[in-house]
């Protein structure tokens, strides 16, 4: 049984945990649950009190933030491979961008999907759904204005596990079709990092798992 194990939803936050093992070549167990797992399997609330993905167990290390779970695969199985070093100019950045991806980005686009369309009908609120997806598309605004002096990665000289934390909210941004509100920068950055082969075996894992 391989040591990591990673509880995913497909497409959900624990695709960055997923994008991230197969960017390490780490050995894993995927274990897929139907979204989401509160409703339709009430057995994961054992393992996860919170109900939520990612659940990634390694031996006693339980953890459930999917922008901290590649950092710390990095840092405990891939010599710090895709991470920024404290002694780094742009350690602080890196630790920021990592932080951005679910905490300025994902967040909003977690109310408008709920309120846009997970709620029953008598429960959508479409002025919130709204508010919160112009909420998210405004804090877009930090990496378009990065990416717009020619960089190829949002911080350091190559790709880093930050990078996947914010990428996660522009897959999940072009899934709740905002492709065409993206700005552009952001936009051809992300489809310049989907083409990664890691990025196209987490797709062809989790497909495969959840048939
Ligand atoms: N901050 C956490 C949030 C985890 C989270 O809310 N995951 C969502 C999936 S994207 C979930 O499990 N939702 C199901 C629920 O709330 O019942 C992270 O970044 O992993």
């Amino acid at each position: 049984m391989a040591r990591l194990v990673l509880w995913h939803c497909v497409d959900a936050r624990s695709f960055r945990p997923l994008w991230a093992l197969e960017e390490l070549g780490l050995e894993y167990e995927i274990r897929i649950l139907p979204f989401p797992p509160r409703v339709f399997q009430k057995s994961f609330l054992d393992e996860n009190p919170l109900g939520t993905i990612p659940l990634l167990v390694d031996g006693a290390t339980r953890m459930t933030e999917s922008a901290a779970i590649p950092h710390y695969l990095a840092m405990a199985y891939g010599e710090g491979r895709f991470t920024i070093a404290p002694d780094h100019p742009e350690y602080g950045a890196y630790l920021n961008w990592l932080l951005h991806g679910e905490a300025t980005l994902t967040f909003p686009q977690t109310i408008f999907l709920r309120y846009g369309s997970l709620e029953p009908p008598e429960r959508r609120q479409p002025v919130v759904a709204d508010d919160y997806k112009r909420w998210f598309l405004a804090r877009l605004r930090l990496a378009e204005a990065t990416l717009s002096d020619g960089r190829d990665h949002l911080v350091g000289a190559t790709f880093t596990m930050a990078e996947i934390s914010v990428a996660y909210a522009i897959m999940l941004a072009c899934q709740l079709g905002m492709e065409p509100d993206l700005p552009p920068n952001v936009l051809a950055w992300f489809k310049g990092l989907s083409r990664r082969p890691a990025f196209l075996a987490a797709k062809a894992v989790q497909q495969r798992a959840a048939a």
